[in-house]
Order: structure tokens, then sequence, then C-alpha cells
């Protein structure tokens, strides 16, 4: 071998090892490209906290995290779930909730003594599992839309056939109401109410709420049966 040959074979050689390292570090390189970011944005862990009279579904960016364990025909179902979730800032907390009534008249007890129309209420709070720190509260910055009301001409309650006498509206849930992206530019602000108007029951006391946290629904506590509520949790 010459030289000349000998030089240029330890070039090749070098400049494949170079290669090599490059190929060894770059994938490295790769590695950490694609777990950083993913590191970043991974997703937190949150809780959600939420009482309700007398049911609620609890949707975080359009996806179902939970509802209530217990169905809205039990009579006095009044109950605080914990759900948790994962999420990455910001998101969308939907909540379905739901006063208790009978028919879609919105009277219950229909036939007994105590016929009337009951009433409804929601508090809930969220906190962000890794800091402990409560993110976001039930308030009048939460967007509400009531989709089914009754009973419209309230006189009737007492009626012996209020599904006869009493009046109801109801719209479909818009589709995607629940999600990210929806539109709620044209709902209501939520109404707050006092712990002295809701009369909160059965599991309210087992949560210590945050300061923040207020009794929402829509601006008729009774009248307002089935409401779709929704935050921006930044
Ligand atoms: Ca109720
Ligand atoms: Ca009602």
């Amino acid at each position: 071998m010459t030289p000349r040959s000998l030089i240029a074979l330890v070039l090749v050689v070098a400049v494949s090892g170079l290669v090599a390292g490059c190929g060894t570090s770059s994938d490295a390189a790769g590695d950490s490209t694609t777990s950083e970011p993913t590191g970043l944005t991974a997703p937190a862990t949150f809780s959600v906290e939420v009482w309700a009279d007398n049911w609620m579904a609890v949707y975080v960016d359009g996806e179902l995290i939970g509802e209530d364990s217990v169905p809205i025909t039990t009579e006095r179902s009044f109950n605080a779930e914990t759900f948790t979730f994962e999420a990455t800032y910001p998101f969308t907390i939907g909540i379905e909730a739901k006063d208790f009534k009978e028919t879609d008249s919105g009277i219950e007890y229909i036939g007994l003594q105590n016929q009337q129309m009951g009433d409804g209420g929601l508090i809930a709070q969220v906190t962000d599992n890794s800091s402990g720190e409560v993110v976001a509260t039930t308030g009048s910055d939460w967007s509400v839309l009531v989709v089914q009301r009754a009973p419209l001409n309230p006189e009737c309650a007492g009626d012996p056939d209020p599904d006869a006498t009493c009046e109801s509206e109801s719209v479909d849930p818009p589709p995607g109401w629940a999600d990210a992206g929806f539109d709620d530019s044209n709902w209501d602000a939520a109404t707050e109410w006092t712990t002295q108007a809701v009369s909160p029951k059965g599991g309210y006391d087992e949560i210590r709420w945050d300061d923040g946290a207020q009794l929402i629904w829509g601006s008729d506590l009774e009248v307002d049966n089935t409401i779709l509520m929704r935050l921006s949790v930044r």
C-alpha cells in the first residue's frame, strides 16, 4: 500500500466512524427531541369534585369522564362525586346537570301530598393533582344553556293532572356542545345561588369547597330543569 492509499484508507475509516458517530448521536438527539416536547406537553392529572341537585355528567374536551352514580330517579338523590382525568391546558369542562322532574311537566311527587316544582343547584371545583391547587371553580364565569324548562306556568304546580296543564319547552343539546372548540358565545352566564336558596344536602358537606366555588344554575332555580354548563380552563 502506498502512503497515499494508506492516507485515503485512514480517511475513509475516520469519515465512516464520524458518520456512524453522527448517526448515533443524531439518534440520541432524535430520541430526546421526541421525548422532550412530550414531557413538556404531557397531560397533567386533575380531580373534579361536584355536587348536584339532582344529577350530573361531566365532560372534558367533549369526552365523558364520569357521571353521577346515583340515578336521578332515586328519591332525594343528593351526593357528591369526585372524578379524575388527564388533560393539557387549556381544556374545557362541560357539565350536563338535571333537576329531577317526574314528567316533562317539571313536577315531582305527582299525586302525593308534597307534589311540587323541584329545584336544582350545582357546585364544582377542579384541582390540579400535582400542585394540589384548585384551578377552576363554578361561578358566573361559566356559560349555561337551559335545554328543558317546565313548568312555564308555575301556577299549575298543584293541579291534579299537571301533565295536562303544565307547559314545558325543550331543545336538543347542540351537537358537540362539550367540545373545546364549541362556540358558546350566545349562551347565558351562570347564575350564582346562595346555600340558603339551594340548601345543599347529602354529600355537599363532605367536600372542602374552595372559597371561590359558588352554587350555580340557570336564572330560575325551579323552572330550569336540564342545563348544559361550560368553562374553558387556561
Ligand atoms: Ca331537585
Ligand atoms: Ca325543577
